[in-house]
């Protein structure tokens, strides 16, 4: 049988425990039955885990966040959320957490201090890095805890989490639940090293393996662990050694694992042998555990009941579509009209700082960015002003950065990551596009997260320093996404951005950086993002463009006085200005839409569609693109300028003027 140590627990705390171990244990073994009857989906099952979630969750304040996973119902129950709301969100009802759009454990809910999971596993962990730093900048005694498999530790999140935790001091709890397999794949073929705690080491940090199925250990375990994180401001792994004692999910059976195995860990289940010894040790009368499950069981038939009998969802598209984003509006667009002669670079840095100044709130985070100032050195003089807790330079690790800004963002914060380069993105990709952009439709949790980018080429800088890579953002609901062209569209879209509680990625153009400048209001001001500018009035041709093109098509004004361009600068790509577009498409009726983004999947195509959707009447002539060769960008001048949509324009205007 297995043993306990109760010392420091009174007889209420262990009854509590056992409570609260048994309702998962009779929820999930209810679920397997509606499951065999067809009445609900797909279920993971937690079952002979639960002693992990239930002794982890117990052993927090109510107030400090847990970043779940698949398996993880005991969270979830520990916090108090009620079955029969818990049952409409597995149903996909409208009452449940997140209004039928997420399935199983992938939602999160701020009253009960539970981030919700994304289906890739790793991204919770450095989410906890972001609540952690919160805590740690506002000096409360508090911790965050994350949960990952043995197999999410194979993932470069995992690393990336544990490092920035380590490298910042961040009081967070890594939890590992090691359960032999990774769906199919055994332990041994996951990772080499005798425990994954060992890792720990590798990071600078604490590392403990204990035993998972027995909830006192884990208990007293995490209680030790969260003192140590608050009193140290340090985080901790903890691996807890468990087995999945069912398939990855009930679907996919259990045919790879050895029927021993199953035996031996039989024998060890969390909820049986903690009942056993409390009856043996006359903590907890049979009656008592029977009054316990009884209450327990009325509880879930009753939440069963609400759940099979909510009626489905009934499709609203303007709540569907309201609710990507969280509504909010400018106030500040006012600005006194004192001016200076600025730098495209300066109107950016101007921004920064100001919402700096205006947000106490609002942290910077990016390699390099505090004493060196940035690869740019847009944020020169910054640490110096406010101090290197709100200027943060980062490991390399663009995921885990994002990560944390959307931890940071639970907890109230505002955050900016530079991305060294906008090509870095592609390793921060996953949480921008799968968690900062869907969360708030998921589950409202907004992430007033803004990302700027470096971009563009026409610098000699080759493949991976010089992408327009706007357009992959652009197609994904959720993200806003911003272009400025000149200064002063620079600085107060920038401060509309860090004003705007949704994602915003920002893009700024390299070679604009010190080759423009122009008058910029002193003030603080903002301009609304989703506004289109008219940059020049013209009749012969409409060329709408952004960034990089708006100077193009302005040069080529200038050098060919015989052509009258209507010039709209977009100045944000989504939400984009349709009806500026319209109205520019109206004015000459023939149009050109010109980007320094390859042809194929850039913006210019869906703009081109819409068009030709809204706007066939006023067409007189075919909607033009003009966009970079579809190639990488390569280094080599002539090439890259071979390479610019710059080099065709004057083909594509001419081609229109024929019409
Ligand atoms: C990035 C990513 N790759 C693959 C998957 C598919 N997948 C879902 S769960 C899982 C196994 C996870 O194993 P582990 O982390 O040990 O957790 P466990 O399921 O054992 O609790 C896999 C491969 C995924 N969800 N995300």
């Amino acid at each position: 049988m297995m043993q306990f140590d109760r010392s420091g627990y009174t007889d209420e705390q262990l009854i509590d425990l056992y409570k609260e171990i048994v309702r998962p244990r009779m929820i999930e073994e209810k679920m397997l039955v509606l499951l065999r009857q067809g009445r609900i989906s797909k279920w993971f099952s937690g079952i002979g885990q639960e002693a992990i979630a239930v002794g982890a969750t117990m052993a927090l304040d109510a107030d400090e966040y847990v970043m779940p996973l698949h398996r993880n119902l005991g969270v979830f129950t520990v916090r108090k959320m009620p079955f029969d709301k818990l049952f409409l969100q597995w149903q996909g009802k409208k009452n449940g957490f997140s209004k039928g759009r997420e399935r199983s454990f992938h939602f999160g809910a701020n009253e009960y201090h539970i981030c919700g999971m994304i289906s890739h596993l790793g991204p919770q962990l450095a989410i906890a890095d972001g609540i952690a730093l919160a805590h740690k900048l506002r000096k409360e005694d508090k911790v965050s805890l994350a949960f990952s498999g043995d197999g999410g530790t194979s993932e470069g999140d995992f690393h990336e989490a544990l490092n920035v935790a380590a490298v910042w001091n961040l009081p967070v709890i890594f939890l590992i639940e090691n359960n032999g397999y990774g769906l199919s794949t055994p332990t041994d073929e996951q990772f080499v090293c005798k425990q994954l705690a060992d890792r720990a080491l590798g990071y600078g940090m604490k590392g403990i393996t204990i035993d998972g199925n027995n909830i006192l250990e884990v208990h007293k375990a995490i209680s030790i662990a969260r003192e140590y994180c608050i009193k140290e401001q340090k985080p901790i792994l903890v691996e807890c050694m468990t087995f999945r004692m069912r398939g990855h999910e009930e679907a996919s059976g259990v045919k790879y694992v050895p029927k021993e195995l199953f035996e031996t860990w039989a024998k060890k289940d969390p909820v049986s042998n903690y009942e056993a010894w409390l009856l043996k040790g006359k903590l907890l009368k049979q009656e008592t555990i029977d009054a316990i499950r009884e209450e327990i069981r009325k509880d879930i038939e009753n939440g069963l009941a609400a759940g099979f009998d909510a009626p489905s969802i009934t499709p609203d598209t303007n709540e569907e579509v309201a609710d990507v984003y969280k509504p909010f509006t400018t106030t500040s667009l006012q600005h006194s009209g004192k001016t200076t002669e600025r730098k495209f670079i300066q109107a950016v840095s101007d921004g920064l700082r100001q919402s700096m100044e205006r947000f106490d709130n609002l942290v910077l985070m990016g390699q390099d960015i505090a004493e060196y100032g940035g690869a740019f050195k847009v944020t020169e003089g910054f640490v110096e002003q406010f101090g290197k807790a709100r200027v943060r330079n980062t490991p390399l690790c663009e995921s885990a950065i994002v990560g944390a800004a959307l931890g940071l963002s639970i907890k109230g914060f505002k955050s900016m990551m530079e991305m060294q380069f906008a090509d870095f993105a592609t390793v921060g990709f996953n949480q921008i596009i799968n968690n900062l952009a869907k969360i708030h439709y998921r589950w409202g949790q907004n992430a007033d997260v803004v990302i700027r980018m470096p971009t563009g080429g026409g610098v000699g800088a080759g493949p991976f320093h010089s992408q327009s890579n706007e357009a992959w953002f652009v197609k994904t609901p959720g993200l806003k996404v911003v272009y400025p062209s000149t200064p002063e569209c620079a600085k107060g879209l920038m401060n509309a951005a860090i004003e705007d509680p949704n994602p915003v990625i920002f893009f700024e153009h390299k070679a604009l950086y010190r080759s423009i400048s122009g008058q910029v209001p002193d003030d603080y001001y903002t301009i609304e993002i989703g506004k289109a500018r008219l940059v020049q009035d013209g009749d012969d041709i409409s060329v709408i463009t952004y960034g990089a093109g708006v100077h193009w098509a302005t040069e080529y004004a200038e050098k060919h006085p015989d052509i009258s361009l209507h010039i709209l600068d977009l100045r944000s790509l989504l939400p984009l200005d349709y009806d500026a577009i319209k109205a520019a498409v109206k004015r000459t009726g023939k149009v050109l839409l010109l980007h320094e983004d390859t042809l194929i999947g850039g913006i210019g195509g869906e703009i081109a569609a819409w068009i030709s959707e809204h706007c066939f009447e006023d067409l007189d002539a075919p909607i033009v693109r003009c966009g970079s060769l579809d190639t990488p960008v390569p280094f080599a001048i002539e090439l890259e300028q071979n390479f610019m949509a710059k080099g065709r324009l004057d083909t594509a205007i001419t081609k229109l003027m024929k019409f």
